[in-house]
């Protein structure tokens, strides 16, 4: 794999890419035990004490996620709970302690190892080093990264910047976690300089559920909010591994359960959350052992089947309004949808057989999942990358809202579409700016109150930079945060098509494989993390993120920052445009003097911000208004929107092909991986794995932990493989199979992204498994 291009070129090891492994590797099949609880505890004590931060992290610990002057918990972006004192999670917590570890890289750990050496170091070694305390470039003659000043750096992107013959030879691209502040600054630079590349990892998780929702409802984010979810009667999951990846959803799907509310959730594997949990922060509950069922119903459908148990649903739904007319709310169908008829006709015209055969699911359970939403007064749907990583992810997206819209189920308490979001502040990215296809109107707006002209033509999103890079039509890259190399498809490829960019830089964190696979020049900024302390000229600044719920609020980092030379996101951006452009009227040191400016700026340029610096001191900051969810569908037709596609076909034609989905472990945050176990998996000490079915294995004569060769079909018939993963027996339908990512990311190719969301298949590439030299 890439030998030249950084990439491990060590045989696979049965670790994967997390820490070299010290035992054996086992599978026990899944967790047999409530989710969150004492497992989760003996782990965070392992975590502090691993990262030597047993007294300091267990403080920070009690600032996270605090209404009044905590920081943000920087892992996932479920809301924080109001009536919860220590809204906190065993996965929160690892999070959090991985970027207060006291270990630290400088200059004298590069000058130790080159780059080619760091090349052969696993993704968890890297990560491991520590803390990046100044900022580096690569020297091609000795093949280190040595220190430069930060008057340098930035020069030396400006003078990369300037050389392009168009903007568009660059692409900025954003990860996650970085604050609202920071984003508005970042994209205000890319489109001062002219170019609307903003390509983020939202391209990866919800670019779908946001074009879903767009075009049925007009607004692109969830209407449902903590308080829907505390007041709904039944709730749907599709798609999402909670405990693992959202745990403090478990608190949440708890409490439903004690007021008896319904949760039917929608999984090709039975993952933990659809069980018991112990509630995450209720220390008696642990100390008792009381867990609290999680489920009243769980669904095992087909990789993408998602849309057909949806309509089946629809169609129970149709046929009891026949003989009871309050299955519909029609007075809400009336006054605020269109396209009703339209749909109607699709759903009674497809046939039970169609639906179960791509549902993967009997027509009793279908009936069963719409027996239901039938009863219940008010529901949220909510999902993650098991709906939204398909090639039909939009119309599945449209397709649970057409049932919501059915009975009412948007715009009132108690209900809602909710897409779980990925990083802390992904949403807010797209709030503030973060957008490769920004619309017209917020250009409009922008380019007013920052005396700037914006550039009109779309950008370029993740797989499109992807394939800009290998084509060599990007000179530079600039990453605000993240590890675009693992996170994007086709390592190989996008490894090498980095390589080839002039200049490519990175504002990081931590050590990645995303800094090996460098440009021509190449340079790594170290930043001030979420818990640090960030001193501008006007004293401590705070930061803004934005929840999943659409909930802004104020994040303050109170601890010594790693190392005194590392710089705030925001000051690293401004100091980027300074140099680049010189005339540049946009006041940047001015804003990063004091950032309450930069939010009065928002204030002016972003609908729903007015007032933002005095809005977002409220003890939990403020939701940013939603038209949607006053039911004022601001859609082409002034309606909500009914879709009617076409039921897809998801079953692979050729029989002996597998649908492949690449999901996360619960030992690893995206490409950090902090170990290779899976405890709610049942597994230790391996990632180099794939789960079968125990049919599809005995068909194709491969036993529990044989070796296998995993060889992926590209839509564009290009071939990629990985070789001796160990296959082992889960419980995962016929014809499907599932492994890690980023391990499996070599077998997505540039071509195998939805035409729908253009976001790449990461839960349907399609496989062929057979025994290792069989
Ligand atoms: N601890 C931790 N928390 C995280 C992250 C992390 O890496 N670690 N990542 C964050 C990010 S950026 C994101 S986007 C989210 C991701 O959160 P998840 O969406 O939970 O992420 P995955 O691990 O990819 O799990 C996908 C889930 O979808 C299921 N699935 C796969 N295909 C289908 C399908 O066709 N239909 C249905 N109904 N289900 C399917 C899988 O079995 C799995 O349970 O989590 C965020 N939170
Ligand atoms: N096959 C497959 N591929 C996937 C997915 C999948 O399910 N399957 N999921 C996709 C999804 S949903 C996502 S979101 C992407 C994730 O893609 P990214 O967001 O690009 O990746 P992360 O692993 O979250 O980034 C980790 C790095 O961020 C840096 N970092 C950490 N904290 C900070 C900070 O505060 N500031 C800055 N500047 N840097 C920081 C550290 O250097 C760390 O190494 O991966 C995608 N790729
Ligand atoms: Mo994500």
């Amino acid at each position: 794999m890439g030998e030249s291009f950084g990439l491990m070129t060590e045989e696979p090891r049965q670790g994967g890419l997390g820490p070299r492994v010290d035992g054996e590797w086992s599978s026990t099949g899944p967790y047999e035990h409530p989710a969150a609880g004492w497992g989760a505890a003996l782990t965070v004590g392992k975590v502090l004490l691993e990262q030597r931060q047993p007294v300091a992290g267990t403080k920070a610990m009690f600032t996270m996620n605090h209404p009044k002057s905590g920081f943000d918990c920087p892992g996932c972006a479920w809301p924080d709970d109001k009536g919860v004192t220590l809204d906190i999670c065993e996965n929160g917590i690892k999070h959090v302690t991985w970027e207060m570890t006291h270990k630290r890289v400088g200059k004298e750990f590069f000058a130790e190892h080159s780059v080619s050496e760091l090349s052969q170091w696993s993704d968890f070694e890297l990560e491991d080093a520590g803390r990046l305390v100044g900022p580096m470039v690569y020297d091609a003659e000795t093949d280190h990264y040595v220190p430069i000043s930060w008057n340098d750096a930035f020069r030396l992107i400006a003078h990369e910047l300037t050389a392009m013959d168009s903007p568009d030879q660059a692409a900025f691209y954003t990860s996650g976690r970085l604050s609202n502040e920071a984003s508005f600054l970042y994209q205000l630079f890319a489109r001062e300089l002219g170019t609307n590349n903003l390509p983020d990892c939202s391209n990866m998780c919800h670019e779908g559920s946001g074009r879903g929702l767009t075009a049925s409802l007009a607004t692109g984010k969830g209407t449902a909010d903590l308080e829907d979810w505390e007041n709904a009667d039944a709730l749907f999951i599709l798609g999402v591994n909670a405990a693992s990846n959202a745990p403090r959803m478990l608190t949440s799907l708890a409490e439903a359960i004690d007021r008896g509310a319904q949760i039917v959730h929608v999984n090709p594997l039975r993952e933990v959350a659809g069980t018991r949990t112990i509630v995450p922060h209720e220390i008696v509950d642990m100390a008792t052992f009381h867990s609290t069922p999680t489920s009243t119903m769980n669904l095992q459908v087909r990789p993408g089947g998602d849309l057909a148990l949806i309509r089946g649903m629809a169609k129970v739904v149709f046929e009891a309004s026949e003989t009871d007319p309050s299955a519909l709310d029609q007075a809400f169908l009336d006054r605020y949808t269109s396209g009703l008829d339209a749909y109607r006709a699709l759903v009674e015209a497809t046939t039970w057989d169609e639906l179960v055969e791509q549902a993967g699911l009997t027509e009793a359970e279908i009936r069963a999942a719409a027996a239901v939403y039938l009863a219940s007064k008010a529901c949220v749907i909510s999902w993650c990358l098991g709906v939204s990583q398909h090639q039909h992810g939009v119309d599945t997206v449209r397709e649970i809202v057409n049932l919501l819209l059915l009975r009412g189920n948007v715009g009132r308490k108690g209900t809602g579409p909710s897409p779980v979001r990925g990083h802390s502040n992904v949403q807010g990215n797209r709030t503030c700016g973060i957008n490769h296809k920004p619309t017209e109107d917020w250009l409009a707006k922008l380019d007013e109150v920052c005396g700037i002209t914006s550039p009109r033509e779309p950008g370029l999103d993740t797989v499109h930079t992807v394939a800009a890079l290998h084509r060599g039509d990007l000179k530079v890259f600039l990453g605000m945060g993240g590890n675009f190399v693992r996170a994007a498809p086709d390592t190989a490829l996008t490894a090498e098509g980095m390589s080839r960019c002039e200049l490519t830089a990175h504002v990081s964190t931590k050590l990645n494989r995303s800094h090996l696979t460098h440009g021509k020049k190449a340079l790594i900024l170290p930043c001030l993390g979420r818990t640090e302390r960030d001193e501008q000229e006007s004293g401590p600044q705070s930061i803004s993120t934005e929840d999943a719920m659409s909930s802004v609020m104020l994040s303050l980092g109170s601890r010594k920052p790693a190392s005194p030379h590392l710089l705030s996101e925001p000051e690293i951006i401004a100091r980027i445009a300074r140099a680049t452009m010189p005339d540049s009227g946009t006041p940047w040191e001015w804003y990063v003097g004091d950032y309450d400016r930069i939010r009065d700026t928002m204030a002016k340029a972003l609908p729903g911000f007015e007032r933002f610096n005095e809005l977002v001191r409220q003890q939990y900051g403020f939701r940013i208004p939603q038209p949607a969810r006053e039911r004022d569908f601001q859609t082409p037709s002034g309606k909500a929107e009914f879709s009617d596609a076409e039921l897809p076909d998801v079953i692979p034609a050729e029989a002996d092909v597998l649908v492949l989905q690449t999901m996360r472990s619960h030992d690893q945050w995206n490409t950090t991986i902090y170990s290779a176990d899976d405890r709610y998996r049942g597994v230790r000490n391996i990632r180099e794995l794939v789960f079968m079915n125990r049919r599809d294995m005995k068909e194709r004569g491969i036993a529990e932990g044989d070796l296998v060769d995993i060889v992926a079909t590209s839509r564009d018939g290009s071939v990629r493989s990985v070789t001796a993963f160990r296959a082992l027996e889960y419980d995962t339908p016929r014809g499907s199979a599932a492994g890690y990512f980023p391990e499996l990311n070599v077998l997505l190719g540039p071509d195998d992204y939805s035409r729908q969301s253009d976001q790449p298949l990461m839960k349907d590439i399609r496989v062929r498994i057979a025994k290792t030299g069989g």
